[in-house]
């Protein structure tokens, strides 16, 4: 089948890298950003994607690079879901509908994927870090090329951000930063910060004050150092005295702003004259998430990003998932809704989220039990240690965190959660390979960093029924942390019990007695396994199969009648094969020395790439054909 390429319109289709965009006059930018708006939302509405956050910084992507010369300039983006204008105006636009597909053009800025690609990019609040790297490289190499990073006021809410701006401020080394401030996380956004944006942004005021200071200084170009340092001072302590920008400013930026970030003319003269101001600065620029597609605008949390194909007048939906049947929930839905039952029989249950409340179903907490769900920014470290905080004090903490982001709090689930033995609940979502967002976000690394840990138990269920006995279970226990890992995606569809049932810690349970070769799953890719047995029951072939659902501890006692009674075990993962379930298996049957082989089946020690889950799944030889494979090999070796 034909995959549909968007048309772009006259001016953008002669543009295919930003020096074309340098040719056109400043009057025809404006038309460009509309052709650009265009191709994004044609292409967007046919393929998915993420989508509001480009929409919502056309105007600034084609001001900076009308401005800047990218390559050498230095464009970073934060996050870099926003970035689909960037790439199509830098080389990218012909290939850009196979955006997010296995083995097309990544949803994410990659160095490797091109020069124009500054820093590699899909978690946030990484720009003013990696900016200001550059930017004192730049000082100590004596060259002159000029470092922008853009990060959005969510992404502001993160440390890091903070971290670099309070290090840059002090480094003094010229770099800008452009605050986009959309007043929306993927979820609307939330703090204090945002109320202190909000305080600038609508304050007249300052706003006549700085738009008067603002022209005095952007006029200045040709008025000397001597008058513009004036300027500069008067200006600072102007903004100093009336707040706005304080924050900035206290932190050793120079701030700019606010200004439409829709205004391209006003973006583009606004860039050109930073440009002759030294040191670290910052540009807040206001702007809508999904501005210019009227269904994004309104709801802008659903239009974060797209999956289905949809109308690009109406934004309707096109096709009736799974045919109009009713799918199986997803795994984070099963989570969300487990919680609120546990929490209506436990006062004590609180829920954390790192800005996440969609994406980890936590909405149906915090509507029910707004008290006791926090949805504390995007911010994975505070929110570890926030709910050990919580647990310090009797309280049962659900922490709902994807795999990769926990990444971010590692530090915290040692220092703050086990060595002090806290009962805290890691509702670890997005385990295993993710699909289409690639190799920043698959959760591939949790089982093999938490069962490193002491005061944890790492156990992840095999369909929903268990997860919720799991999520109960775990909802009751005192002794230590609890982290329970769950994929994206949707559950078996299963008919599932009402009420809840303990499960008995550190064991597992059989799922078809064989001979032979014995395959031990944690996890839901353990579906694969009941796929691959029926293909090799055609051909004569009984596998044993065993849900182990518990990597620590482990279950140890079923492991020792499988080593007496087969002669070859295969462990499956959704996760790496370096110290993970598959090793702890290994290890253990080492240590028993009766010399039956451990094959570990999991993801290999190499980066993958973005494609659907099942693509992936069988690139890396654990999906069902990967399996069968892997059996008919024991068996000849065992032959
Ligand atoms: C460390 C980390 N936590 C969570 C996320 C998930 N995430 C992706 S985009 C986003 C919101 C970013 O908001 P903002 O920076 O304001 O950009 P906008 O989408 O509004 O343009 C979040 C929370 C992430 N990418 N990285």
């Amino acid at each position: 089948m034909e995959i549909y390429k968007p048309k772009a319109g006259p001016l953008l289709s002669e543009i295919n890298l930003p020096t074309d965009l340098k040719k056109l006059k400043p009057e025809q930018l404006q038309d460009v950003c509309d052709e650009l708006r265009e191709f994004i939302i044609d292409m967007v509405a046919v393929h998915g994607g993420h989508f509001g956050a480009s929409l919502g910084v056309i105007e600034l992507t084609v001001a900076l690079h009308y401005i800047y010369d990218s390559p050498k300039d230095q464009i970073v983006w934060d996050v870099g879901h926003q970035a689909y204008g960037h790439k199509i105006l830098t080389g990218r636009r012909d290939i850009f509908h196979t955006n997010r597909k296995y083995k097309g053009v990544s949803g994410f800025p990659k160095r490797s994927e091109s020069e124009y690609d500054a820093f590699g990019v899909g978690h946030s609040s990484t720009s003013i870090s990696a900016g200001l790297g550059m930017a004192i490289a730049r000082d100590l190499n004596q060259s002159d090329e000029k470092i922008v990073s853009i990060i959005g006021d969510g992404a502001m809410t993160g440390g890091m951000a903070f971290e670099a701006m309070n290090n840059a401020g002090a480094m003094e080394s010229d770099m800008l930063v452009i605050l986009n401030d959309n007043n929306m996380s993927i979820d609307p956004n939330v703090g204090a910060l945002k109320e202190y944006l909000a305080e600038i942004t609508t304050s007249k005021t300052f706003n006549k004050m700085r738009d008067e200071v603002y022209d005095l200084l952007g006029h200045l170009k040709g008025a000397g150092e001597k008058m513009r340092k004036a300027a500069s001072k008067l200006e600072r302590a102007m903004t100093a005295a009336i707040t706005p920008g304080a924050l900035f400013q206290a932190l050793g930026f120079k701030y700019y702003g606010p200004v439409d970030g829709h205004n391209v003319d006003a973006l583009r003269r606004h860039l050109e004259d930073l440009k002759t101001v030294s040191g670290p600065k910052l540009l807040h620029i206001v702007t809508v998430k999904g501005k210019g597609f009227a269904p994004a605008e309104r709801e802008q949390t659903k239009w974060h990003a797209q999956s289905s194909p949809f109308d690009k007048i109406t934004g309707k939906s096109l096709v009736k998932p799974n045919n109009g049947k009713k799918q199986p929930p997803k795994y984070q839905d099963v989570f969300g809704e487990a919680l609120v039952e546990l929490a209506a029989n436990n006062d004590d249950i609180v829920a954390i989220t790192p800005a996440m409340p969609s994406g980890s179903s936590l909405w149906p907490m915090m509507k029910t039990f707004p008290d006791r769900a926090f949805d504390v920014g995007i911010a994975e470290q505070h929110a570890v240690t926030f709910a050990a905080g919580l647990a310090t004090q009797g309280k049962k903490a659900f922490a709902a965190l994807y795999s990769t982001f926990l990444q971010r709090a590692y530090d915290q689930v040692i220092h703050d959660v086990a060595i002090q033995k806290l009962p805290v609940v890691f509702c670890i979502d997005r385990a295993g390979l993710v699909g289409a967002d690639g190799p920043t976000h698959h959760g591939l690394y949790d089982t093999a960093y938490l069962r490193a840990v002491p005061n944890m138990i790492v156990s992840s269920p095999m369909d929903e029924q268990e997860l919720r006995d799991m999520l109960y279970t775990a909802s009751e226990y005192q002794e230590s942390a609890w982290a329970v890992r769950y994929p994206r995606g949707r559950s078996t569809g299963m008919a599932v019990r009402e009420e809840f049932e303990k499960t008995e810690i550190g064991k597992g349970r059989i799922i078809k007695e064989g001979e032979k070769v014995a395959v031990l799953s944690f996890g839901p890719i353990g579906k694969y396994v009941i796929e691959a047995s029926e293909i090799l029951e055609k051909e004569g072939i009984q596998i044993g199969h065993f849900d182990m659902r518990y990597a620590k501890p482990l279950d140890t006692g079923m492991i020792d009648y499988v080593l007496a009674d087969y002669d070859s075990i295969i462990t499956l993962e959704d996760g790496t094969v370096l110290g993970g379930f598959g090793s702890a298996v290994a290890e253990y049957a080492a240590g028993k020395g009766t010399g039956v082989p451990v094959k570990i089946m999991g993801v290999p020690d190499e980066i993958i790439e973005h494609g659907t889950q099942r693509e992936l799944h069988d690139e890396v030889g654990i999906g069902p054909d990967g399996i069968v494979d892997e059996v008919r090999r024991v068996l000849n070796v065992l032959v």
